[in-house]
């Protein structure tokens, strides 16, 4: 067969997902979330660090319709202040000033993001109305010229992009095209977007190599991959250009951030170049360094270029880094940045457990990179990492009820450590109602509402289905659209059902078969041509109402140990189930879990559950708990054959874990 490989995601509006897993994880971030952050935005929150993102938007539509009417009598405010985040002296009553974190205005931009989304889902004409009125306010702090930030528009505009590295000016650009972009794809609309390109094309102005243009790029990258996608969206190759030009400056040398500063340290700052990916031009690099969400933002743009343009040292280098990341810095959950020490990845192998940072958004950027590297090339080792992550970190990130969320997602958790160890301080036994620097809640609420977008791509020829929610796909085939229906019991079981109507023509249809199933069963496929290539299955017929595909994907409890590269987890095991990584509390488990044992060979019973109303499958298995010595008090007895009672151990779905109250958990459990 000669198949055309590269694709592209789906318009949400052609993905209904209807599974009972994804419906209700979508209703929860309509319902919940995306009111909750609502009033986040808005300083509604009791309780709760104001972010002041509205009012930002609001004080700068203020102050241009000042500068409006006054004309040259306006004068410019002074920056005064240096830092990330900008506080008000009366958090009740604040002045028309920047509050917040400097990047506060990508909140809103995710918000609006995750609205055009789930109005693909779910269509709302209350939510929608709302978003309207607030893409006014937002249209309505841009300037004359197109730029849009509220950081500079209120603390002055002579400062504008005078501090690439710290400031994300272009990080907010990016959030904002990724945001305009979702919601013109669910409604029409296009105010949002044409700001969001107004902004662009200003930004095209400043940026790039010709003389009198400025050399930099994203202190915080992110910029690139939205300009691939505004690049898509509206078909202009200028914002594909400045996408490359940015990617292509990284890590020139002299450093674009050392120029930038008139106080530009003596020697080179090794450590903070690599913090932002640019101590090496990106075609050099190889190993996965520095602000781990940064760093796969950052790929994914690369990837997406490297499609656009054929570019083949970039593809390598996408490779690269690719391998580099999941062979030494991921962990079994799908987290990355194991250092909460610049949010960032650590050196190989440096995977520990009860520190970890292993950030929500940075498990999100993975699934960016991943979902654009399957758009280069459909192989599975990209789809099993995507799915890993989203099972796992990503799912983790948001409570069962969609109240309350996780920034840092550690593998190990003694909630008195939490409280008493200075090093643990970034480690919450609990998920947290919101956050001072809330990047992670609503980069969630994107991501589970556009999930459709990374189960499914597809080119002329093929519909790639890379996981497996549950809905109905309209496959473009010339100018048709052909729906194909996909039915799922995934996490949960792995049978899967592909139905499609009367009389469509021939197209190809290509399942992954997930690299945690040895074998799979494939039935109803008679008559298709069938290939199996780099972990998925191409079957291509003219298919009709009456074939129906059912593939079965085995899913059994997997004992799973680590490369001994890894300290931490030496002598211990984790459970997995199909893409679910299983972890012990001490709520079912009792406390001490570091003194549970495990006998990898024991047989695990599966058991149908709940937690906090939610039913999963948990597993039980045979083990053994540490009996604590009577009558002995020292800390270094002599040597003796520890006693060990046998237990039940009761595993529970990682991503479900800490809704049942403070406790202690651990995903690597003992082995005998
Ligand atoms: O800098 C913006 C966001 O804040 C980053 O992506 C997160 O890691 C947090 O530092
Ligand atoms: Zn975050």
């Amino acid at each position: 067969m000669n198949l055309q490989t590269q694709s592209r995601p789906l318009s949400l509006r052609d993905v209904q997902i209807t599974d009972k897993f994804w419906s209700k994880e979508m209703e929860l971030v309509r319902t919940e979330v995306l009111p909750y952050q609502w009033n986040a935005l808005n300083d509604r929150i009791p309780d709760a660090a104001p972010s002041y993102c509205m009012h930002n938007f609001r004080a700068a539509g203020r102050k241009n319709r000042e500068r409006k009417a006054l004309g040259d009598a306006f004068s410019e405010p002074k920056f005064t202040k240096q830092g990330w985040v900008f506080l008000p002296e009366d958090p009740q009553a604040p002045d028309d000033q920047f509050y917040g974190f400097v990047f506060q205005d990508s909140d809103f931009y995710k918000w609006i993001e995750a609205v055009g989304y789930s109005l693909t889902q779910h269509p709302d004409p209350a939510l929608e109305a709302l978003a309207d009125e607030a893409i006014e306010i937002v249209c309505q702090a841009q300037l004359e010229n197109g730029y849009l930030d509220t950081l500079y528009i209120l603390s002055g505009t002579d400062k504008i992009f005078t501090n690439l590295r710290d400031h994300h000016e272009l990080y907010c650009l990016g959030h904002l095209a990724e945001g305009a972009v979702a919601y013109y794809q669910a409604t029409g609309k296009t105010r949002l977007l044409d700001a969001a390109c107004r902004y662009a094309d200003y930004v095209c102005c400043r940026f790039g190599a010709e003389d009198g243009k400025l050399r930099g790029y994203p202190g915080h990258e992110i910029a690139e991959m939205a300009l691939m996608r505004l690049y898509e969206a509206t078909g202009r190759e200028r914002y594909c250009e400045l996408a490359r030009f940015f990617i292509d400056e990284r890590g020139a040398r002299p450093y674009y951030f050392d120029l930038e500063q008139q106080n530009a340290p003596a020697a080179p700052d090794e450590l903070r170049y690599a913090y932002h990916q640019a101590h090496l031009p990106v075609r050099e690099q190889n190993e996965a360094v520095g602000h781990a969400v940064r760093a796969v933002y950052l790929y994914a743009g690369m990837a997406a270029v490297a499609k656009e343009t054929g570019d083949a040292s970039l593809t390598a280098a996408c490779e690269r880094l690719w391998n580099n990341m999941v062979r030494q810095k991921l962990y079994i959950t799908g987290g990355i940045g194991a250092t909460h020490l610049g949010e960032a990845f650590s050196f190989p192998y440096d995977l520990p457990n009860d520190t970890a940072y292993a950030e929500t958004c940075a498990s999100i950027g993975l699934m960016f990179f991943a979902r654009r590297m399957l758009e280069l090339k459909p192989d599975r080792r990209y789809a099993d990492e995507m799915e890993r992550a989203l099972y796992n970190t990503v799912l983790s990130g948001m409570s069962l009820d969609g109240k309350s969320f996780f920034y840092v997602n550690p593998l190990e958790v003694d909630p008195e450590a939490c409280r008493r160890d200075e090093r643990k301080f970034h480690v919450k036994p609990v998920r947290q109602k919101w956050f001072g620097c809330a990047c992670c809640p609503p980069n969630l609420a994107r991501l589970i509402s556009s999930v459709g977008s990374y189960a499914y791509t597809e080119n002329d020829s093929t519909l790639f289905v890379h996981l497996y929610p549950g809905g109905t796909v309209r496959k473009r085939l010339g100018s048709q659209k052909t729906p194909v229906r996909i039915a799922s019991e995934l996490p949960w079981s792995g049978n899967v059902t592909v139905s499609f109507p009367e009389g469509s023509p021939e197209f190809t249809v290509a399942l992954r078969i997930p690299s945690w199933c040895d074998s799979y069963a494939l039935s109803g496929a008679e008559g298709a041509r069938q290939e199996l290539r780099d972990g998925y299955l191409y079957l291509t017929k003219a298919w009709s109402a009456s074939d129906r595909l059912t593939l079965t994907l085995p899913m059994e409890v997997r004992v799973r140990r680590c490369s001994p590269l890894v300290r931490e987890n030496i002598g211990r095991v984790a459970v997995t189930r199909g893409p679910l990584v299983y972890c012990l509390e001490s709520v079912d488990n009792g406390e001490g879990l570091f003194r549970l044992s495990l006998d990898p060979s024991a047989p695990a019973k599966t058991e149908p559950g709940t937690i906090a109303g939610e039913n999963v499958v948990t597993v039980r298995m045979p083990g053994f708990r540490m009996r604590l010595p009577e009558n002995e008090s020292g800390l270094y007895p002599p040597y003796a054959v520890p006693e060990k009672d046998p237990v039940i151990l009761r595993f529970v779905p990682y991503y479900t874990w800490a809704n049942r109250g403070e406790n202690e958990m651990t995903v690597w459990v003992e082995s005998e």
